[in-house]
């Protein structure tokens, strides 16, 4: 008997949704887990017929984070097992050229709530939640969180999600800023799709610069953010998509950003 796959795949209308399955353990991560995602997330960046990556889990939970069950006994350290796993995970989908959405179904904890804000778009259903565990357990915030976090609520308060470890509820989410949209929670895959078709009818090549100058900009000054959006803005206007999107919008026509085949 073959173990059900820890992620399934599916693609359609060009958006592939990529769904952690280890449900019993509200999908908490095992290496498995993590080198086969990073893995899927690459194949996805390479195939074409991809315009957008969905993350979500199956059955009530998002990810709770690290399987603690499946940490005793490794011959990794800490510091280790982060650059192995984790890590890359999370520069795969920083520097993925397609939208990632994280479509957060249940709780995300510890490296599962990094996961659920290392989306470029982050989609809620009405009863997930997102937990910095982490120093519930004694150990310190991972895979991205210090630095997502603050950036999202300011120093103070990433401190004090982080040091109580208290449970983030989907209103106050959005609020803070740690998600774009909820939707109720019978809608929530349908919904994620319509989402994800309408952003995949978008032109791919201008939000893959416009991801990367995002991304660069995080870190720079304004200067080299300057610099940075001419050098890309050359790159987008000599694209067939810029062409289109002129002579759509000269002929008073919806553009058409999808050349299939
Ligand atoms: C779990 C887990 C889990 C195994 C629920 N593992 N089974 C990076 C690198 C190196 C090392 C360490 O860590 C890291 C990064 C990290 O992510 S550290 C943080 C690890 N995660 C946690 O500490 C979270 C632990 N889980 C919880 O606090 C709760 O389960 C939450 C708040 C997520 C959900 O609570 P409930 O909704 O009340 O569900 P539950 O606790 O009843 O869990 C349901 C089942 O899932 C249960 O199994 P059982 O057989 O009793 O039904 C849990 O044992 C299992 N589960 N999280 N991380």
């Amino acid at each position: 008997m073959t173990a059900d796959p820890v992620i399934l795949a599916r693609t359609q209308a060009h958006v592939l949704t990529l769904t952690l399955n280890r449900p019993d353990k509200l999908n908490a991560a095992n290496d498995e887990l993590l080198l086969t995602l990073t893995r899927e997330l690459q194949a996805a960046d390479a195939n074409p017929d991809v315009r957008v990556v969905v993350l979500t889990g199956a059955g009530r939970g998002f990810c709770a984070g690290q399987d603690l069950g499946d940490v005793s006994g490794r011959d990794m350290t800490f510091t280790e097992h982060l650059h192995h796993t984790y890590n890359p995970l999370i520069r795969t989908i920083r520097g993925l050229g397609k939208p990632v959405i994280s479509a957060v179904n249940g709780v995300a904890a510890g490296a599962g709530a990094s996961l659920a804000l290392a989306g470029d778009i982050r989609l809620w259903a009405a009863s997930a939640s997102l937990i910095e565990v982490f120093s519930n357990i004694a150990l310190i915030p991972d895979s991205g969180s210090t630095w997502t976090l603050p950036r999202l609520v300011g120093y103070h308060r990433a401190f004090e999600l982080m040091a109580l470890a208290e449970r983030v509820r989907a209103e106050d989410a959005l609020r803070l800023g740690l998600c774009e949209h909820v939707f109720a929670d019978d809608t929530f895959a349908a919904d994620v799709q319509a989402y994800a078709e309408r952003l995949a009818q978008r032109p791919a090549h201008a939000l893959k610069l416009t991801k990367q100058a995002l991304v660069a900009a995080l870190t720079s000054g304004l200067d080299e953010a300057l610099d940075q959006e001419a050098a890309l803005q050359q790159l987008a206007g000599d694209h067939w998509e810029h062409e289109e999107g002129v002579s759509a919008f000269k002929a008073k026509r919806a553009p058409q950003f999808i050349r299939e085949g």
